[in-house]
């Protein structure tokens, strides 16, 4: 079965020290580079997402009046808003410099509209526009996704969800996520419910 390796959101601003730094988030890196040499090895396509926000995006707090963490409604959408993050083009929205980015075969941009966030690296949140994800996954014949990445209860989850409900096998790698943990169990009951859909959860020794 084709199997392709998606990496989820290993930008700068969700590792130490960033915008919006995820609890041990930088621990994923030495994770990713093993998953990227397994995948090598077997000649299957590593694939990555990045969260690329225009500055004036209104996931964040600042351009929607809000708080940080605070949770609401953006274009009828439930939201939950944010620090400005991966702002296109900057550091913060850069590959881990650990990462060993040459590898990757295709990148796939998302929250890129300013009026509407985008967890999941095939839709927005309102599945209005797809990234090209899906396209080109079936391009490529792959039938089967290892997904590993940050955060777990957010684009992890979402990109997982959309994955299996578009026909995809989904092995998620548990040691590979890390979460945001807004309240304290929303990395576990997000790898519950993936799990709950369908997707396999792994650990990096057994992909
Ligand atoms: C993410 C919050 C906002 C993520 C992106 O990559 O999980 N979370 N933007
Ligand atoms: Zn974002």
């Amino acid at each position: 079965m084709n199997n392709a390796l998606l990496l989820v959101d290993l930008q700068n601003d969700f590792c130490f020290n960033g915008a919006l730094a995820v609890p041990e988030g930088d621990e994923v890196i030495k994770v990713a580079n093993q998953a990227i040499h397994n995948f090598r090895r077997r000649n299957q396509p590593i694939i990555a997402s990045l969260d690329w926000h225009p500055a004036n995006h209104k996931s964040f707090a600042v351009n929607s009046g809000t708080q940080v963490g605070e949770s609401g409604i953006l274009n009828g959408l439930p939201q939950v808003w944010w620090p400005v993050h991966c702002v296109e083009k900057t550091q913060g929205a850069m590959l881990h410099q650990q990462l060993e980015k040459e590898y990757i075969n295709k990148l796939f941009v998302k929250g890129c509209d300013c009026d509407v966030d985008s967890y999941s690296a095939f839709f927005d949140n309102g599945k209005q526009n797809s990234t090209g994800l899906n396209e080109w996954l079936s391009g490529q014949k792959i039938e089967r996704l290892t997904i590993l990445g940050l955060a777990t209860d957010y684009c992890v989850k979402y990109t997982v969800l959309d994955g299996l409900r578009l026909g995809y096998a989904v092995d998620v790698v548990i040691d590979g996520c890390r979460g945001v943990n807004l309240r304290p169990n929303d990395s576990n009951n997000a790898l519950l419910e993936m799990q709950a859909e369908g997707a396999r959860l792994l650990k990096l020794e057994e992909i």
